[in-house]
């Protein structure tokens, strides 16, 4: 079918790298490029690069299940994930590319009383907020999920589950692209197969650019947006993070017709589930339990993951999986992420996104753009900043992460 289509030009431009920038993003994935776009779209500044070692998208936005909600429990992480959320629901429209956006409801299984105290704490906090969230009995729940088993002969019987309808997935590597293209056609440089190897900074302390594998190129700020190498990054300006990186990986299944309508996620027993467009379920895992800069992951870890999505959906027992993958998170001790200044004039850190930074995509590179541009953080991304390292004013989403650490 595609024959008839020629002439199709690139979707965004990849010109050589100009000596000086405004304004340098460390890091070709979703937030990098999309703080890029809201850099030049809601803030005028187009002298912009984004940087990327291998090709955009290839890092954890388009290695991950793509689970959209926003059914956080304290306010400084609902203000920014319900912020991101709004803006999924207009991103296809904005970037005029489809990013597949299906608001298809998440349903988190709960499994025993502590589960369900939990998941009840977090649906009062949400809808106090202004959040959807609601609580299904089994029953209700196998009804806007039929493969699910809810006998209370299974292994893992549940007892209920809380829903927020609109959560949902998207297209990742859409994200990445789309991003791409509408920063691109702003001005912004796409620079791929580009590796920032060095941080330069003056006698002040303040940065002056950046060494690459394409040599120096000069930036007045720099974002570093680079997931799981942030701590690599930091280091290279003299900064220790509060960050650990750690494999976690997915998998999909062979093609079947649509049968699974929504996003299941159990918590308890370690899986996390979807069918894709394409009709593979996409099924994810916890995280390894040891730091790693390895994107394969311990076979291990999705065997236990296979054996609880076999009890949970009985029925999925002979479908056979086609792919696996990992990614590096970069996991704070508090599972919220940082964004904020740093100790270094002029340079600027987005990270700790860890297991659950595709969701906020959008809400955090808009926020980004706006630190870079303003040099202070939004009042939605106050509380993120380093700082709360050292008051011990932590944000604990230990619960919410929603995935085994
Ligand atoms: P990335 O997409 O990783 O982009 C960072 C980029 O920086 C990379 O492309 C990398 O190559 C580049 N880089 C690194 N070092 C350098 C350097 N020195 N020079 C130049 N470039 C460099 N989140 C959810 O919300 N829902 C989910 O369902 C979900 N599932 C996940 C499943 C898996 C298996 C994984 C691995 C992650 C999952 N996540 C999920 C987390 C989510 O993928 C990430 O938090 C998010 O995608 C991070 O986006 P990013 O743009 O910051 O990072
Ligand atoms: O944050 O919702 C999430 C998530 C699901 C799978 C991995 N992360």
């Amino acid at each position: 079918a595609l024959r008839g289509h020629k002439g199709w030009g690139p979707h965004w431009a990849s010109p050589e790298p100009r000596p000086q920038y405004d304004v340098v993003i460390i890091g070709g994935g979703g937030h990098g490029l999309g703080a890029a776009y809201y850099l030049a779209k809601e803030h005028g500044i187009t002298n912009v690069a984004v940087l990327e070692k291998g090709w955009i998208g290839g890092g954890n936005t388009g290695r991950n299940t793509t689970i959209i909600r926003s059914n956080y429990l304290y306010e400084e992480s609902m203000d920014i994930y319900e912020h991101s959320l709004k803006l999924w629901e207009n991103l296809s429209q904005d970037l005029n590319y489809n990013v597949m956006y299906s608001p298809r409801g998440v349903m988190m299984l709960s499994h025993n009383i502590h589960d369900q105290q939990s998941f009840k704490r977090h649906i009062n906090a949400n809808r106090l907020y202004g959040i959807d969230n609601e609580w299904l009995t089994p029953e209700q729940a196998k009804a806007y999920c039929p493969p699910l088993d809810i006998a209370k002969t299974a292994r893992y019987p549940i007892n209920g589950a809380a829903l927020q309808r609109r959560g949902g997935t998207a297209r990742h590597d859409a994200v990445a692209w789309g991003y791409a293209r509408a920063a691109s056609d702003r001005g912004v440089h796409i620079i791929q197969n580009c590796e920032v190897t060095g941080i330069r900074r003056d006698e002040t302390g303040r940065v002056t650019g950046v060494d690459t594998n394409r040599g120096f190129i000069g930036a007045k700020k720099i974002g570093i947006s680079a997931a799981g190498h942030s701590s690599v990054l930091m280091q290279m300006a003299d900064v220790r993070v509060p960050l650990q990186s750690q494999p976690l990986q997915a998998l999909v299944s062979e093609p079947l017709k649509p049968i699974f309508p929504c996003v299941v996620m159990s918590n308890s027993v370690h899986a996390y589930i979807s069918q894709s467009d394409k009709g593979e379920f996409v099924i994810g895992a916890g995280t390894d339990q040891y730091n790693s800069y390895s994107q394969t992951g311990g076979l291990q870890i999705i065997t236990h993951t296979l054996d609880a999505i076999c009890e949970l959906f009985p029925m999925f027992r002979r479908v056979k999986m086609m792919r696996q993958w990992g990614g590096i998170v970069d996991v704070t001790q508090d599972r919220s992420p940082i964004q904020g200044v740093t100790p270094v004039p002029g340079l600027y850190l987005n990270a700790g996104w860890g297991t659950g930074g595709f969701k906020a995509t959008p809400g955090s590179a808009n926020l980004f753009a706006h630190l870079i541009a303003r040099g202070e953080p939004h009042r939605l991304a106050a509380g993120l900043t380093l700082e709360r390292f050292r008051t011990g004013r932590l944000i604990d989403e230990a619960a919410a992460a929603a995935v085994a650490h």
